[in-house]
């Protein structure tokens, strides 16, 4: 069952925002707990947003080359030529464009992923997705992001942020939730995309799909440029086609804790699909 969309909220008469800090408030904080996302109005600036989304421009339109699959079709399979990619996922981009560090969006989005749940979350990886206009097929299959990382991890606790570069509407495939998903911290079954109609299995699309739990209720949120969504590591979500003539873009980064970002890498884990997988994930499990 699907819900309403829930419209973006009115632009506040105080921002939360002070200076590289966004104040998360304790009833952000709790709301994070409850439903394990939240929405943050107005956390950069129209000129900051801006000048990220020129650079942004240069990896969705395919300029950055030497990417291998960090730059693919998160819809599709690895194998498809650029110009038909529906969803352009660009992996890890502040590797492959080392300029991008220490940015505003990097700066703001540390303080709140340290403020939601403690000092020592540092960033983890950072992510592209962009939506091309008039396109179905750009859908983000629903799924837990614990689906997508190696099992086993002793801490969980994550912060994904995700920027507006583009106002984020139904029409054009925002972000959906099922609220309270994350409660039970565990994974529901998933398969990799196409697996069931044998067109795709995990070494041809990095793509995973689940079923929902029975009565769920999506979330459509809806975000305005320069606004974010915050979501943590065990809640459903994923995002519809782009049925506007508009592009939606977002800018993600994920924030873990230091340790457990260490024993990622420690397994050779990097969030690169690049990387040759040598860890249990949630395939593994079913
Ligand atoms: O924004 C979207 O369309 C989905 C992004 C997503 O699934 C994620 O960042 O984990």
């Amino acid at each position: 069952m699907s819900q309403p969309a829930s419209r973006p909220a009115p632009i506040p008469t105080r921002s939360q925002r002070q200076g590289d800090d966004y104040l998360v408030s304790a009833a952000d904080r709790r709301a994070y707990a409850e439903r394990g996302y939240i929405t943050l109005e107005h956390v950069l600036r129209e000129d900051e947003v801006q000048a990220i989304e020129a650079i942004y421009d240069r990896f969705s339109s395919g300029a950055i080359t030497g990417m291998g699959r960090d730059l693919c079709d998160m819809s599709g399979t690895y194998d498809m030529a650029f110009n038909d990619y529906a969803l352009v996922n660009a992996m890890l981009p502040r590797i492959y464009l080392p300029s991008l560090q220490g940015n505003c969006f990097e700066r703001i989005s540390a303080s709140i992923s340290r403020q939601l749940l403690g000092e020592d979350m540092t960033l983890d990886y950072d992510q592209f997705l962009s939506k091309k206009p008039n396109c179905p097929r750009a859908a983000f299959a629903m799924h837990q992001d614990m689906g997508y990382w190696p099992v086993g991890t002793p801490d969980t606790r994550t912060a994904t942020c995700s920027l507006a570069i583009t106002d984020s509407l139904l029409a054009n495939g925002c972000i959906q939730f099922i609220p309270g998903t994350h409660l039970a911290r565990r994974l529901f079954p998933h398969r990799p995309k196409g697996a069931d109609a044998g067109t795709a299995d995990r070494s041809t699309s990095h793509t995973l799909e689940m079923e929902l739990p029975a009565g769920a209720e999506v979330v459509h949120q809806e975000v305005r440029r320069g606004s974010i969504t915050v979501h943590d590591e065990w809640v459903v979500h994923g995002s519809g086609g782009n049925g506007s003539d508009q592009w939606r873009k977002t800018y993600v980064i994920a924030y873990r804790s230091q340790a457990t970002v260490a024993y990622e890498r420690s397994i050779g884990f990097t969030h690169s699909h690049n990387d040759r997988v040598n860890w249990k994930t949630a395939l593994d499990l079913v």
